[in-house]
């Protein structure tokens, strides 16, 4: 009677033991609403994260955490394990990702996902773990386009003397330069406040994000230049991503697949139905000659070639 009743008791025990080891908690940020395509993307993961863990992983999730590069230097430090960031920041961590952020260097939604989906993209996931981060997978953030509350913008030179607001992104600071902007760079944390006070004209974003941040209220005028495919990237710490057994990783992997379709599904949403509500929202909105922004921006493209290198920009570009 006693044997079963200590077997009783050392079952209940290891029981307990895989009870208290089933819960960790991810903590993971975004910049935007939970309704945005960021949410959308990490609450996807999220789920599928924890249905492939049978709810051993589940997730804290911060959104409207909207100072990218503060969210990537805590999950540097360990302090935060995950965020689902644009790239905007990330060259200032890892150089080599800025090539990405050259303008007009993919051509659609398609040319970008493949590229980022396959080798190219998946050696630059392979360069965030030099530098104590951990790149588990592309999302999306969506082609970038001008807003400003002075004027209509078609041609080049309907932005000089501008002041817009840029992500702190070298890339995209000389670019707006090349074309006689007054880039200022600045947190997305601060942009509402500070377009809203006139502190700077306009900005820059992808649809998704222009209507989730609701900038119809102080932005009057959209130029739909498509001038920058902004991707995202999910990062982990090494902290976390180091804890994980193999099969755990694959389904973190696994889990970050399903979370990087639905945000690009959202981002396809949005852009089907975006303009037309920022439009109903009083928002003015021109198209702009395209080749002549790129035109313009000639200078700025043969530095980019000189720092990425023009066969690895060739390399994008030819992808089909
Ligand atoms: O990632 O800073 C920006 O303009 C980003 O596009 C925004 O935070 C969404």
């Amino acid at each position: 009677m006693k044997t079963i009743a200590l077997s009783l008791l050392a079952a209940a025990g290891a029981l307990a033991c895989a009870g208290a080891a089933a819960q960790t908690t991810i903590r993971i940020s975004h910049a935007t609403p939970a309704t945005s395509h960021y949410g959308v993307g990490t609450q996807s993961f999220c789920t599928e994260l924890e249905k492939r863990t049978s709810g051993r992983y589940k997730c804290q999730i911060q959104p409207n955490n909207n100072d990218e590069r503060a969210s990537i230097e805590a999950v540097q430090l360990g302090t935060l394990d995950a965020t689902n960031t644009s790239t905007g920041p990330v060259s200032n961590f890892v150089p080599e990702v800025g090539i990405v952020d050259i303008p007009f260097l993919f051509r659609d939604y398609d040319h970008a996902r493949r590229v980022l989906d396959g080798p190219i993209g998946q050696e630059l996931l392979a360069k965030f773990t030099a530098k104590g981060l951990v790149g588990l997978a592309w999302t999306e953030n969506g082609f970038r386009h001008l807003t400003n509350s002075k004027r209509a913008v078609v041609k080049p030179d309907d932005v000089k003397g501008l002041k817009v607001r840029t992500m702190q992104n070298p890339v995209h600071i000389q670019a707006f330069q090349s074309i006689g902007v007054q880039p200022t760079p600045m947190a997305f944390s601060e942009l509402f406040t500070a377009l809203q006070q006139g502190v700077v004209d306009g900005q820059e974003n992808p649809i998704p994000v222009i209507l989730s941040a609701k900038f119809s209220q102080v932005q009057k005028h959209l130029a739909l230049t498509g001038h920058v495919y902004s991707p995202a990237v999910l990062i982990l710490s090494p902290k976390l991503w180091s804890s994980l057994a193999d099969a755990d990783k694959a389904a973190f992997r696994e889990a970050a697949r399903a979370g990087s379709a639905a945000q690009r599904k959202k981002v396809n949403d949005d852009e089907a139905s975006g303009i037309d509500q920022l439009k109903s929202e009083g928002v003015a909105v021109s198209s702009i000659d395209g080749a002549a922004f790129r035109t313009a921006m000639t200078p700025a493209f043969a530095d980019f070639a000189k720092k990425y290198g023009a066969e690895n920009i060739r390399r994008i570009q030819d992808v089909k």
